[in-house]
């Protein structure tokens, strides 16, 4: 392997359904576009590019109570699923660029299925943790984790494409990074289940590089799984990545956005990455849509050993300093 030891596998998800806005599709190739595979392997990375996800159409795809595209959304995930368990058991760190936050769903139980216990790492404005009951707009990309935790199984309804999901991750097993648009229900489960959250309040107070020592001696206190990190970019300003859903200002910077994945990146148990909710048609200018993508492609790059001081191997050697 590389002097970084690293070997990452991307799938590129190009899911939309689990909420309503076209564009976000396009995600993974703008995010391709903008040189992630160079610049991983730059930095000394082994890179394989699995391609992209082909999702199966459903003609009558009815809303079920209120949620929408249940069909679509439970297939594509199960599709999703067994291309991340394909590229762990490849031996390589998944990278899935979504594609919308519902594919989180696929992510995190293909991560599981292929390693066992996790603990993951949700950094978002948004909790997304609606159950099908409790959600306000019928969207699944505000409802991921309600179907992967064990602790809301008796929650969940029986529905269409969704049989082959087991819940695989504990509450306790969670932390959450930058919330600031949170539902009462969503609140009401937090609380109830006695989730860790580093709300933007929290990032405020306490600032990134204690909330991020904190995350990691949470997760580590008892055993070390490894880490899935969940990113919606969302979490990060919409004045830094305005290309997306559902901006909320009062988001993390730049810096405190690419420093969570560089510490994540420094703990070794990195194992699976969710990169979603870059959506181009959701920018009103050129610039816009490139400040989104490659804010995107710096917090990957951070997951992946790269330093803001500059990276190099220890035996590197420059020949005009001989
Ligand atoms: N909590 C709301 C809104 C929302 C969640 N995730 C995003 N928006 N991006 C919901 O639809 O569940
Ligand atoms: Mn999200
Ligand atoms: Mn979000």
């Amino acid at each position: 392997l590389p002097p970084s030891g690293r070997s990452v596998g991307i799938i590129g998800a190009g899911f939309s359904k689990g909420q309503p806005r076209d564009g976000v599709e396009r995600g993974p190739d703008l995010i391709r576009a903008a040189g992630l595979r160079d610049k991983l392997q730059g930095q000394g990375c082994a890179v394989k590019d699995y391609g992209n996800l082909a999702f199966e159409e459903f003609a009558n795809d009815e809303p079920v109570g209120r949620v929408k595209n249940v069909r679509s959304v439970g297939s594509a995930n199960q599709r999703l699923s067994e291309a991340v368990q394909a590229v762990k058991r490849d031996g390589h760190t998944s990278v899935m660029l979504g594609g919308d936050h519902s594919l989180a769903i696929g992510s995190i139980h293909g991560h599981s299925a292929a390693v066992g216990e996790l603990s993951v790492v949700w950094v978002d404005a948004h909790a997304d943790i609606n159950t099908p009951l409790t959600s306000p707009t019928g969207n699944i990309h505000g409802q991921p984790l309600s179907y992967v935790l064990y602790e809301l199984q008796s929650k969940i309804p029986v529905l269409p494409n969704f049989s082959w999901i087991k819940p695989c991750v504990s509450a306790k097993d969670l932390v959450y990074i930058g919330l600031r648009d949170v539902d009462p229900s969503e609140h009401h489960l937090l609380k109830l289940l006695g989730v860790k959250v580093f709300s933007m309040t929290e990032v405020d107070q306490l600032g990134v590089s204690k909330v991020m020592e904190e995350t990691c001696d949470y997760l580590s206190a008892r055993v070390k799984k490894p880490i899935h990190l969940s990113y919606d970019i969302d979490a990060i300003d919409p004045s830094v990545t305005p290309a997306t859903g559902t901006p909320v200002v009062g988001g993390l910077s730049y810096r405190e956005g690419v420093y969570i994945s560089e510490h994540l990146s420094q703990t070794g148990l990195l194992s699976a990455v969710d990169l979603v909710e870059v959506n181009p048609l959701r920018g009103r200018t050129e610039q816009d849509v490139q400040s989104t993508v490659h804010t995107a492609v710096d917090v990957l790059l951070g997951c992946f050993g790269r330093r803001r001081e500059g990276n190099h191997s220890p035996s590197h050697r420059v020949p005009d300093l001989q």
